[in-house]
């Protein structure tokens, strides 16, 4: 049986508090605004087939993605599924297809919604972009996409189907940040010539900020917000403004980053996992010139979509990460403080949130307007956590 063995890259110490199934006792902040035990309590809203992302209308009513079809849907107050036409057509299989959907900041104004999806091109190669449209809703049906506007494209377009990354997060002040996979071709990741293996900055539209940190340079290289990165499957804000993103790692090694502007995470330069086939990565060092992760595990948990929880349902869990794993089977939990995890443990101690449903590979986590959970199933179900005491 293998032990899990959680590895910290920068200083901290490593804490295995005893487990209580379901209460979360991570520290002394975590119970203040607490009243009782808590037990989570889910419950399944609506069944999809491959779905990849979600996000919630400011009424409750939640757009999700699914990959393989192609097809996004509204998810009612009801939990009804309507379909919303107008979508592109999707170059889907493998780890793509159809994949994330975030609104505009404006969208109650605006009406401008964001897609990112796999795009073939030449020759069997393809790659990721985001576009944007207008979304009409009709009424408590369905509705539709129209205005499709090109907002990005993943540079290069190169073969096979793996790690597109392409997860879209909008910061406080406006800016809409992409993640890009390094579509499994390593070195793309430290090329500034292309966008693979990036987390990009781009003005609503697509323009590119002049204060970007690679601005100077221009073309794709002025597009680069920060640089070696693997497969970033989660990008999101905490309540101060700062991005943190997930990442798959290579054989062990999956990170959880502090995003900071125009730095490098080293990869495949150096990695705290190694490649597949036991070839040896060197781990991050300080003085290496790489930007360390906030923290990193080995084994792999598999970091899919995930939230930096903000509400007033789950108390325990303000300012924590709420990270889906795939390959790890769980919904995880890890409290930040600053740029660092506050306390880093093993998934099994007290990482791992207990509830049903959750022993399965977990796609995509989102916070709802009333402070509720909602987790998607890879493969499955939506579920709607909600705190019982
Ligand atoms: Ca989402
Ligand atoms: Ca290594």
């Amino acid at each position: 049986m293998n032990v899990m063995r959680t590895l910290v890259a920068s200083a901290l110490t490593v804490s295995l508090l005893a487990c209580s199934s379901n209460t979360d006792d991570l520290g002394p902040d975590d119970n203040d605004a607490a009243t009782g035990e808590l037990r989570v309590v889910t419950e399944t809203v609506a069944e999809f087939s491959s779905p990849w992302a979600m996000t919630f209308l400011s009424d409750g009513r939640l757009l999700v993605t699914e990959k393989y079809s192609g097809q996004l849907w509204i998810v009612t107050t009801a939990g009804e599924k309507r379909q919303i036409t107008g979508v592109p057509a999707v170059d889907d299989g493998g780890q793509g297809g159809l994949g994330d959907v975030v609104l505009h900041p404006d969208f109650a104004t605006n009406d401008w919604v964001y897609l990112s999806y796999v795009e073939a091109g030449s020759s069997g190669t393809r790659g990721a972009v985001v576009d944007r449209a207008k979304l009409t809703l009709d009424g408590e049906g369905g509705g539709a996409l129209s205005e499709l506007e090109r907002i990005w494209t993943q540079t290069p377009k190169v073969s096979g189907r793996g790690h597109f990354g392409h997860r879209i997060a909008f910061s406080p002040d406006g800016y809409l940040f992409i993640s890009s996979g390094e579509r499994q071709k390593f070195d793309p990741a430290q090329d500034m010539n292309g966008n693979l293996g990036k987390i990009v900055r781009l003005h609503d539209d697509g323009r590119l900020p002049d204060d970007n940190p690679f601005a100077s340079e221009g073309g794709v290289t002025a597009q680069i917000w920060s640089l070696g990165h693997r497969n970033p499957l989660g990008l999101a804000f905490d309540a101060e403004g700062n991005l943190w993103n997930t990442e798959m790692g290579p054989q062990g090694g999956d990170e959880l980053n502090f995003v900071v502007k125009g730095e490098n995470y080293g990869y495949p330069e150096v990695s705290n996992g190694d490649h597949y086939g036991g070839a040896d990565i060197p781990d991050h060092s300080p003085g290496d010139g790489f930007k360390a992760p906030a923290a990193s595990w080995y084994p792999s948990i598999s970091p899919a979509g995930f939230v930096i929880y903000r509400g007033d349902m789950f108390p325990e869990w303000k300012g924590s990460a709420l990270i889906g794993g795939l390959s790890s089977r769980a919904l995880i939990r890890f409290p930040l403080q600053g740029d660092t995890v506050r306390q880093v443990q093993a998934l099994d101690d007290n990482a791992r949130i207990r509830a049903d449903g959750l022993d399965t590979r977990i796609r995509e986590v989102e916070e709802a307007p009333d402070g509720a959970v909602w987790v998607l199933q890879d493969g499955g179900d939506l579920l709607r956590l909600t705190a019982e005491r």
